[in-house]
């Protein structure tokens, strides 16, 4: 089933003059309605005249989560603020957020992207779906929450967490559509077996799950432990969260919502748009959105976009999975960890330098940081108590910075490598590529 054939399935040519017609109007809603946005365009000496076809895109410069943090909070915001009827932000919690704003035709278009994507999983109204997204400012709670409304499914808002609640919740409410991260759903079987329950006799029918970097093993062993099938699930806070792009029935990619979003592939480093087929960094451009557009914004996932028409019978191009970052960012846990936020909270502390390692591992299912710290040569050799003090001292700053836990080692002066040029921080030893 498609969830709404005349546009999924629109012919190209038909899609492509729906999109110019929706980034000219959005560029020039931006020019007219965002200081921001006119200032960056006319430094730029770029005008929304000059975007004439869909190629003229190249024209605009692009905007990066720098921008965005600058704009903060409501810098980008096209509309009053009395049509802004919710707000989201990103999962980097104490470091500067961003945040992204939506008014009420926005959150229709948002749950409509989502209702696509759960038919797209084969879900519909006769559905119970449990949404293991935590619900508040992340936005994978309340938009796969619209979503499902949308199609009329009947929904559990049951957040993150409670983990045997979670399965207890599955088998006596009849969960058939289940949404989670995949490390989350690995984790629940984890628990399900401790707790002595066999997932794959519990009658689900479709899993829905992304939020964070997976490989085809995750999918293959949360397919075994549900015995069902699992669709991904694409999306980011800046341009409104999960729905951008989701798998269909073929399991082949993502089909971005084409009629919403205007995909690019850039080269990262010439910046320069890359031949169809090819990978490189993800550019998306909100193509209907009123409270908040984004435009040409670097998303700084390599993933690569097929324009091959699919199976299924729908036309919008699908994107691969994503298969890395053009930047340093790691999510752990589901939060957004930068090493320059590490760096920051290091240097509040004093006898400790500035030379430091992330490493990452998931030892079991769970994500888990390292993170090794030099100390001055002095403490190192002379004083063991202070040592623990300062460990501790780091590991608290470095929690309040992120949010989350992590393993502090203070190893000896320069004995980590020093970089030339772009240092390489972190150590991703979870082999998610
Ligand atoms: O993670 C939105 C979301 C919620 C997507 C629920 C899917 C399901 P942010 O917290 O802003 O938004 O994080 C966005 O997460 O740039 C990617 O690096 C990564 N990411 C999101 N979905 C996937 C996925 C939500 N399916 C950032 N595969 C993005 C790999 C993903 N990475």
């Amino acid at each position: 089933m498609i969830w709404d054939k005349d546009h999924e399935c629109m012919e190209r040519e038909d899609l492509e003059e729906l999109q110019l017609k929706r980034l000219q109007d959005t560029v020039k809603t931006a020019f007219d309605k965002v200081p921001y946005y006119n200032k960056k365009y006319s430094d730029a000496n770029v005008f929304p005249e000059d975007i004439e076809t869909l190629a003229d895109i190249e024209k605009l410069p692009f905007i990066t989560k720098d921008d965005l943090r600058e704009a903060y909070p409501y810098g980008l915001i096209a509309v009053d603020m009395k049509e802004i009827k919710e707000v989201h932000s990103s999962s980097g919690t104490t470091g500067k957020p961003v945040v992204s704003g939506y008014t009420e035709r926005d959150l229709d278009t948002w749950a409509e992207t989502i209702a696509r994507g759960l038919t797209m999983m084969g879900l519909g109204e006769d559905d119970i779906i449990q949404n293991t997204h935590g619900y508040g400012l992340f936005t994978g709670g309340f938009g796969v929450h619209y979503g499902s409304h949308k199609i009329g499914a009947t929904i559990i808002p049951i957040s993150t967490g409670q983990s045997s609640r979670q399965i207890e919740i599955m088998k006596d409410f009849q969960t058939t559509g289940l949404i989670v991260t995949p490390s989350y759903g690995i984790y629940l079987g984890d628990v399900a077996r401790e707790d002595g329950i066999d997932l794959s006799e519990i009658n689900i029918k479709a899993i829905g799950f992304g939020a964070e970097m997976w490989t085809e093993e995750m999918r293959q062993k949360i397919e075994e432990i549900y015995n069902t099938k699992a669709y991904n699930i694409y999306g980011l806070t800046e341009l409104t969260g999960p729905g951008i792009g989701v798998e269909c029935s073929q399991q082949s990619g993502l089909h971005i919502a084409e009629d919403f979003y205007y995909p690019e592939i850039i080269d990262p480093q010439t910046l320069k748009q890359l031949p169809a087929g090819e990978k490189g960094e993800l550019v998306l451009t909100n193509l209907y959105r009123e409270g908040m557009p984004v435009i040409r914004f670097r998303t700084k996932d390599i993933t690569s976009i097929n324009y091959d028409k699919c199976e299924c019978g729908r036309t919008f191009a699908r994107m691969s999975r994503i298969t890395g970052r053009s930047d340093d960012m790691i999510k752990v846990k589901g939060v957004a960890v930068f090493p320059s936020q590490i760096e920051k909270a290091l240097l509040k502390i004093s006898n400790v330098e500035p030379h430091y390692i992330i490493i990452v591992t998931r030892p079991d299912v769970l994500d888990e940081i390292e993170v090794q710290v030099e100390v001055s040569a002095n403490l190192f050799f002379d004083n063991l108590k202070e040592m623990k003090a300062i460990k501790n001292k780091i590991a608290t700053s470095i929690q309040n910075e992120l949010g989350i836990k992590v393993e502090v080692t203070l190893v000896k002066p320069k004995s980590l490598p020093r970089f030339q040029g772009k240092a390489k921080r972190v150590i991703d030893k979870r082999n998610l590529h």
